[in-house]
């Protein structure tokens, strides 16, 4: 006999686990969008313990809806061996790399996933811990709370990876609660700039740093912290900023 209570029991005993397990990682990544799990991937599959926390129920961020809800997304040359990676299909288009949008999410989930991240989806980063100058971990809570008073968990991070998009929102909150200088030319978030597809796909990957110390940043985020130009629906940068910002983390912590 199927026992409903049995159930509950098992959802809420295993969520417990990996609650408590990922309280202390050795990265945080706040999105779980093209960059923050292609971050997630390598760095998982280097050993790291790795936690992504996305506020949607659906993972994915911006690279579900393709361009302009058609669902498909271009990748450039630079980024092709990122698609075999994962085992991305796609299908070659003169110069460019076309492949199914749904397909890419769930793939780099998929792999993600398997080499060993764990996604926490609903659970949106609030705030950041920060001790001794440095930024050691996240504060989370429950994105479906809206407004109400509710008070937040934390999570330790040896690093943390802002993977939040055009918002930015994780550095945006370091910088209005604490009176810090990020490492961009003004100290302070220069802000994203209109379309520019060739500046802005090579920006990218340059601008995937260590912005304040103990995070980075990575995808759009990167763009929108060093004032650089949106590149619209190719993928190719959001990649290699995610492969980027994992092989600079697994540097320092190997
Ligand atoms: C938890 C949060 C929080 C929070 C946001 O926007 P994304 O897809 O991010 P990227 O940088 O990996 O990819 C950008 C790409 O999708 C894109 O928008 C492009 C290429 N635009 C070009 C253009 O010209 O427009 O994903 C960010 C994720 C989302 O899933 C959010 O839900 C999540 O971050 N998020 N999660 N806590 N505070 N803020």
């Amino acid at each position: 006999m199927l026992d409903e209570v049995e159930i509950t029991k098992k959802i809420v005993e295993s969520y417990m686990q990996d609650l408590l397990s990922y309280t202390s990682v050795d990265v945080a990544i706040v999105g779980a969008g093209p960059s923050g799990l292609t971050a997630a991937y390598y760095l998982a599959k280097s050993g790291m313990k790795v936690a992504i926390f996305d506020r949607k129920l659906s993972i994915g961020g911006g690279m579900w809806g393709g361009g302009m809800m058609f669902n498909k997304i271009v990748v450039q040359e630079d980024a092709r061996h990122i698609l075999d990676d994962f085992s991305i299909n796609y299908e070659r288009m003169g110069e460019y790399y076309v492949a199914d949008s749904v397909h890419s999410v769930t793939a780099l989930t998929y792999h993600a996933t398997r080499a060993g991240a764990k996604i926490f989806n609903l659970i949106g980063a609030e705030d950041v811990i920060i001790k001794n100058n440095r930024v050691s971990g996240l504060v989370i809570n429950w994105s479906v709370i809206g407004d109400l008073p509710i008070d937040p968990l934390s999570v330790y991070a040896r690093y943390v990876v802002d993977a939040t998009g055009h918002e930015s929102e994780v550095v945006k909150t370091l910088v209005r609660k604490n009176n810090i200088k990020l490492n961009t030319p003004s100290g302070e978030i220069e802000g994203e700039h209109s379309m520019d597809a060739e500046i802005a796909e090579r920006a990218v990957v340059e601008n995937t740093k260590e912005i304040y110390p103990g995070i980075f940043v990575a995808g759009m985020a990167a763009n929108a912290v060093f004032g650089s130009p949106r590149m619209g629906p190719i993928f190719g940068g959001m990649l290699l900023s995610g492969k980027k910002v994992a092989e600079e983390i697994i540097r320092r912590l190997q």
